[in-house]
């Protein structure tokens, strides 16, 4: 065998969701920002997501995060998030598994009890604050993007299902909040087939009539999550099925869609600064949560979230390309 690509990566889990670390085998992806890289890549090298989520080296809920020099002083490292539906602007449980896997193969300079690392990502600087005990990443506290409710009591009309009510939230990704009763399903992991198909629906819905755009970043814009809420949800504790284009769960309790849930929480009046909010995911995995501080987006009313949550190194890999291989690219069956 005669490899024409090596790709070296770090493989964590974070409560439950892969984030398959690139740390070597890809280069430097030309870009004066992180959101230009990610577009030089979404453009020129996309094979090589292609080839390390699709299957038969991941699956249809993989996820990954590729390394690279910071755009900026005030980080050392860079990430472009990859995943089966493409190339995330921000990702929470990606970004706990960078931190864990940067801390514990030394890839950063390690203090205990704590190491602060800024990374650069394609929405925005943010810091992890690791908790670090005898080497190992303890939990990790993601201070993430400034996040905004984006539209409040929004109605569409959803075929098969009728009238949906949903907001529409921004934590570095998009996210329509929606309850299970409103989508007409019964939220349980059994029902997990038709929580999909109604989630997916209300997307379509959404995207055909009013897709969301960031106000400063055009480039991050529709409705690529749907959050949805079991009953019992509160502003101190939810539980949630993450729908996710084309169509997976996340398997974590998602961070930027906790991000975006504190910040429609908060528009409602429900979350205050500094209050501890528990997101729990359909694993039954949770991350807290905490608004820290307000910000501006654009003129708009925003606030900063912080995640905490823990990843795990489950190992290294060395992914090959043979020149024979007959699906350079994975496939989706
Ligand atoms: O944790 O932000 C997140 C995320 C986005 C998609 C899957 N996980």
């Amino acid at each position: 065998m005669r490899a024409q690509r090596v790709l070296h990566t770090i493989d964590t889990h974070t409560e439950g969701m892969p984030t398959r670390v690139v740390v070597g085998g890809v280069g430097e992806v030309p870009g004066s920002t992180m959101m230009a890289k990610r577009e030089y890549f979404v453009n020129h090298l996309d094979h090589l997501r292609r080839l390390l989520m699709n299957e038969p080296r991941g699956h249809s809920a993989m996820s990954g995060a590729i390394l690279q020099p910071s755009t900026r002083s005030d980080a050392q490292w860079g990430v472009i998030f990859i995943e089966v539906s493409g190339c995330l602007p921000m990702c929470g449980h990606g970004t706990i598994g960078v931190a864990t896997a940067l801390v514990e193969t030394g890839m950063v300079d390690v203090t205990e009890p704590v190491t602060v690392i800024p990374l650069d990502t394609p929405a925005g600087l943010v810091e992890a604050t690791v908790e670090v005990k005898n080497g190992q990443a303890l939990s990790v506290t993601l201070r993430n993007v400034a996040s905004f409710s984006h539209a409040l009591d929004q109605q569409v009309d959803v075929g098969g299902i009728g009238v949906v009510d949903y907001d529409m939230a921004y934590g570095g990704n998009f996210y329509a909040i929606v309850t299970s009763e409103s989508l007409g399903v019964k939220f349980d992991q059994a029902n997990a087939a038709a929580i999909m198909e109604r989630g997916l629906a209300l997307m379509a819905a959404i995207n055909a009539s009013t897709p969301p755009i960031h106000p400063e970043q055009s480039e991050i814009q529709g409705c690529h999550h749907v959050q949805v809420l079991a009953p019992g949800s509160t502003a101190r504790e939810s539980r949630h099925a993450m729908v996710i284009h084309p169509g997976w769960f996340d398997r974590s309790p998602c961070g930027t869609g906790t991000s975006a849930r504190m910040a429609q929480l908060h528009a409602r009046g429900e979350l205050p600064l500094q209050q501890e909010f528990r997101n729990e995911s359909f694993l039954g995995r949770a991350f807290t949560g905490r608004l820290v501080d307000d910000a501006q987006v654009a003129g708009i009313a925003a606030v900063i979230p912080t995640i905490t949550g823990q990843a795990w190194v489950m190992g290294t890999s060395q992914v090959f390309l043979a020149s024979d291989d007959p699906f350079p690219e994975g496939f989706v069956l």
